[in-house]
């Protein structure tokens, strides 16, 4: 594939962290390096097991496949390949291939001599997922409680895992993790909107930038966070929205075994009550 002009000058050597320059190439547009080809590996044999998985199966509508954990009896051991073996390689696949797909986010990052902030944020979103089939499932003693690998299945779990709860919205730490979502989204909102606003003036009107922009929101709402705080808020929010979502569902169980709405109870033996 022909390189565009100005992508020579940042095809630079080194910045790998491991391998070193045996991997460091590119393959069309992407940058392979040694955790381009883990990722590729754990991706094609994940891949492939859950199309074993789903292949011995019956059903044939994909929403209601699924490759299923081990039941609970099994504790924290290895369970038979069909009986919830293949779910546990296949998280461990994910996890290979998350984490590789980071690693080679910071190998770009070096390459280019940028922060890491972008492999950082991938990381809390990794810690996510690891808090629901790892940290939560080791905790309780058993594999079994990961969540199903299915369209609908694991939309089963989110449900009946919130209902034994008997109210999940109680958990303070959802709370504050829809808060940070729902936050995110906003800020988003207004910064895309202001952004295309600027730059989509009225038939005749020049482009306008930040300048203009920061004056929208000083006449608007009195305050202009400012071009540069908008994406560190930005990043903020968005960082807090899964790092409390991990905390939501890993206290879930080990740490509150009631119904979250008994949560407020303690409220009851206070002198305000
Ligand atoms: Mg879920 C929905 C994937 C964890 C609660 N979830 C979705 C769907 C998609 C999905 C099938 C749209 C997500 C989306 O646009 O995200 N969920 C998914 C994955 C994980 C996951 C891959 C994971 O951790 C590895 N989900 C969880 C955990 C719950 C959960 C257990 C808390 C986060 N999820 C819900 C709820 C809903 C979903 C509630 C929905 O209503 C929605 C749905 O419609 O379900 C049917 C944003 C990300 C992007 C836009 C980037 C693109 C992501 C694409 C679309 C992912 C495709 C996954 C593919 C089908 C499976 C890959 C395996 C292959 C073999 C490689
Ligand atoms: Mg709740 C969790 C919002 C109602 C039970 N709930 C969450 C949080 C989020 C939320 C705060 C999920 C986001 C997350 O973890 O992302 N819930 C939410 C909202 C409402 C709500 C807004 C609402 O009513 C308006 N929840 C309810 C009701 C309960 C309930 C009351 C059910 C009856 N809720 C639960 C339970 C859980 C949540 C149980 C959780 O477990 C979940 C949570 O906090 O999980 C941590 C984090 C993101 C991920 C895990 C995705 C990770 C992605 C990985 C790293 C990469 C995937 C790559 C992919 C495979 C690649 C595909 C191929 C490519 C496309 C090529
Ligand atoms: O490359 C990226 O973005 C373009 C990275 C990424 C990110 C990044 C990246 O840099 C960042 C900063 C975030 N996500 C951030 C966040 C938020 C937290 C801060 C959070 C809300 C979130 N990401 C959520 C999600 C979700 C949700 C909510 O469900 C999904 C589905 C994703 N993020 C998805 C992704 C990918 C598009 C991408 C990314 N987030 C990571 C791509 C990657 O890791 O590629 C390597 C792996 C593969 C190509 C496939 C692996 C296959 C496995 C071996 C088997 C599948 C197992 C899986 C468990 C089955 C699940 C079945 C489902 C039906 C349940």
């Amino acid at each position: 594939m022909a390189m565009l002009s100005f992508e020579r000058k940042y095809r630079v050597r080194g910045g790998t962290l491991v391998g070193g320059d045996l991997f460091d190439f590119w393959v069309g547009p992407f940058y392979v390096g040694f955790f381009g080809v883990t990722t590729l590996f754990f991706s094609l044999l994940g891949s492939l097991l859950i199309f074993y998985d789903i292949s011995q199966g019956t059903e044939t509508n994909i929403f209601a496949m699924s490759v299923n954990p081990p039941s609970i009896e099994y504790g924290l051991g290895l369970a038979p390949l069909d009986e919830g073996g293949i779910w546990q390689i296949v998280t461990i696949c994910a996890v290979g291939a998350f984490t590789s797909w980071a690693l080679r986010e910071v190998e770009i990052c070096r390459k280019l001599g940028i922060g890491w902030h972008v492999p950082i944020a991938f990381a809390v979103a990794i810690f996510a997922y690891v808090s629901l089939v790892v940290i939560r499932p080791l905790l309780l003693g058993a594999w079994g409680h990961g969540f199903p690998y299915g369209i609908m299945s694991h939309l089963d779990w989110v449900s009946n895992v919130g209902y034994q709860f008997l109210h999940f919205h109680y958990n303070p730490a959802h709370m504050l993790a829809v808060t940070f979502f729902f936050t995110t989204t906003m800020f988003l909102g207004l910064h895309a909107g202001v952004i295309l606003g600027a730059v989509n003036p009225p038939k005749g009107e020049p482009v306008k930038y930040g300048e203009t922009e920061n004056a929208y929101f000083r006449d608007f709402i009195a305050y202009s966070v400012g071009p540069y705080g908008i994406h560190r808020l930005g990043l903020f929010f968005a960082l807090n929205a899964g790092f409390w979502s991990a905390v939501c569902i890993i206290i879930s169980g080990p740490f509150w075994d009631r119904g979250w709405p008994y949560f407020y109870d303690f409220f009851l033996q206070t002198p305000a009550a």
